[in-house]
């Protein structure tokens, strides 16, 4: 039999200072609860201190499950291979489990609670036996903050712990807000690949250990979390996806506020005005490169506040407010290079941990995009030799870099305030080679909910699927919001009630509208600063709009193109609307509606319908 045993020490090693549990009685009785289903060999307690994220990266490196950088280019930096079958989010293997088949909506998969809860315990079941139980206690938000919320991970993978260091408030604060009576939200997450076998023999580990059968599990009512069989970061790192997204979209719904999909940015303009922007995009439509933005155009600035999740409320003066609830990135890092992010480069000079991009020589990394000339030589995501002649990609397309926010050259002084920033603007934006102008703006509250709801992309390497293929993606939400989408659009509409006058302003993005002729119609990266300053005027009062039956876009010459290598012919086909292609999307997006039968709005059937009659005029 398994001996359970909580570690007086706080990480795996012998050589560990004399550490606690808890004094937390549902949190050590939910623990003892996990360890005699899962039976580690041990469990141990998480202080979240760097002496810990030392001796956890001193063991995986001996385990041979990481490598480490060469510190005269990448100090304190690793490389992480994840095996083959494991490198993206699994969103078919992602379960909403309410106990309605409605509250999850059809953009979900759902799985009734309790035969889920059954099938997890199966799983679960010694799938620790023969490895360390580590307890994760978190924050997401500044431990405190009004707009913060608690968390627990207990995971069989030292990577996650380690990776979590930099995503997530994790230790000793968080845990002692916990043992104040303060909730949190459990997760469970076991890589499915226990170390003693069923005739209780010892089997050898692997560099990457994961399971074939994977289940990444929402118990948006009872606010849980159950990760089974992927070490992979969107279904292994609790904090981020599942959390502060899934969960915590729920919690938002029923206490009005917002957990959205939305990177978070400070804009200020040469006349030193600043302005908050949230933008939601779909996975891989450059969202980093635009939270991490050098504006190409004089005298604009932008700081980063977060990449990739916002928490949105409404603040006492009215106006809405936005924490980023994550501690860290965890970015593509494939299309990262000095030319296209400088700042992401910057950010990640040490203290990385990288997972699936290729190796170089010198013991530093590489991935396609950070140069233009590749090494003459590297060892690529899988472990084998790779020259340009290989024929194959060097990093996985889906390759991440894992780093603290504190660490980017752009992140903004208070990117950590409790209270937040007072948001100016929402953007929608998606990857679209058709249709969608450079820049909208939304008339009303309820045109903009529209756009985010008609928000689709071309598919990327984040998910699995057919690469090119659009996507419908509302609110860059699909694969996140813990409940029915249309019950979110739904929220939308009472937050924008709510806000009243004091509600951002709503614009719709695009900058990957291509030509005729299959070229990109807008060079994109520092020169997006240009729709960002119209955005700003807008704000403002001093820029100049046109009707247009989509919404509102920059009057002649009132987006500023100045040295911009950019054709008045280009320029038309960027704003172009086609009515009879727009007729054609109306329809797409009837018919999608229809998908979620009479939860859908009345106020956004409202403005497809406005929509279609200002096509015909
Ligand atoms: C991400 C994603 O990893 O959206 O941020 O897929
Ligand atoms: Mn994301």
């Amino acid at each position: 039999m398994t001996i359970i045993q909580h570690s007086r020490g706080s990480t795996a090693g012998s050589d560990e200072p004399q550490g606690r549990s808890t004094t937390d009685a549902r949190l050590l009785a939910w623990v003892d609860q996990v360890a005699a289903l899962t039976k580690p060999e041990s469990i141990v307690w998480c202080d979240g201190s760097l002496a810990e994220f030392d001796r956890i990266t001193r063991l995986l490196v001996a385990e041979g499950k990481l490598i480490r950088l060469n510190p005269e280019w990448r100090p304190n930096s690793f490389l992480a291979r994840t095996d083959p079958s494991d490198v993206a989010r699994v969103e078919d293997r992602t379960f909403i489990c309410s106990a309605e088949p409605d509250a999850a909506g059809p953009t979900n998969n759902w799985r009734d609670p309790t035969e889920m809860r059954a099938v997890l315990d199966a799983l679960l079941d010694g799938s620790m036996r023969g490895r360390v139980m580590y307890v994760v206690p978190f924050s997401m938000g500044p431990v405190g903050g009004a707009l913060s919320r608690l968390g627990v991970q207990i995971t069989d993978s030292a990577y996650v712990v380690a990776s979590m260091h930099a995503m997530a408030r994790t230790g000793r604060e968080a845990l002692e807000l916990i043992e104040r009576g303060e909730s949190w939200v459990p997760a469970v997450h076991s890589v499915g690949m226990p170390l003693i076998d069923e005739r209780g023999r010892r089997v050898d580990d692997v560099a990457w250990p994961c399971n074939e059968t994977k289940y990444i599990v929402h118990f948006p009512e009872d606010r849980e979390i159950v990760s089974y069989g992927s070490g992979y970061g969107g279904n292994s790192l609790l904090a981020k996806k599942a959390f502060a997204l899934r969960i915590a979209s729920v919690m938002a719904r029923d206490e009005g506020w917002l957990a959205e999909h939305m990177l978070l940015v400070r804009i200020t303009s040469p006349e030193g005005q600043a302005y908050h922007v949230a933008a939601a995009f779909p996975s891989a439509c450059g969202k980093t490169n635009l939270a991490m933005m050098r504006p190409a155009l004089p005298g604009w600035s932008v700081e980063t506040i977060g990449d990739d999740i916002a928490w949105l409320r409404p603040g006492d003066d009215g106006r809405l407010w936005a924490i980023n609830p994550e501690n860290g990135f965890f970015g593509v890092a494939p299309g990262t290079g000095m030319g296209t992010n400088p700042t992401a480069v910057e950010t990640m000079w040490g203290n990385t941990i990288f997972t699936n991009v290729a190796l170089r020589d010198d013991g530093d990394v590489w991935w396609e995009g950070l140069t233009d000339t590749p090494p003459a030589h590297l060892i690529d995501w899988r472990g084998e030799d790779w020259t340009p002649e290989s024929g194959r990609v060097a990093a996985h397309p889906n390759s991440r870099f894992t780093v603290a926010a504190a660490q980017c050259p752009s992140i903004a002084d208070d990117w950590d305030a409790a209270e937040g920033v007072p948001i100016d603007a929402i953007i929608f934006g998606g990857r679209r080679a058709t249709n969608v102008p450079l820049v909208t703006e939304a008339g009303s509250w309820e045109q903009g909910v529209f756009m985010g709801a008609t928000i689709a992309s071309e598919r990327t390497a984040a998910a699995e699927g057919e690469l090119g293929e659009l996507r419908r993606d509302p609110f860059a939400m699909l694969p996140f919001c813990g409940y029915n989408m249309a019950d979110h659009w739904a929220h939308w509409l009472r937050m924008g009630e709510r806000l009243g006058a004091s509600a951002p302003a709503i614009f719709r993005v695009n900058w990957f509208r291509k030509g005729e002729d299959g070229r990109y119609l807008w060079p994109g990266f520092g020169e997006n600063a240009r729709v960002l300053a119209w955005i700003v005027r807008r704000l403002e009062g001093e820029a100049g709009a046109m009707r247009t039956p989509v919404g509102l876009v920059p009057l002649e010459r009132e987006l500023d193109i100045d040295g911009l290598d950019v054709t008045e012919a280009d320029l038309d086909e960027l704003f172009a609307v086609d009515p009879e292609q727009w007729i054609a999307e109306c329809d797409s997006t009837e018919e999608y509606f229809d998908r979620f039968g009479n939860r859908v709005p009345q106020a956004l059937r409202a403005e497809l319908a406005s929509l279609r009659y200002h096509l015909t005029l």
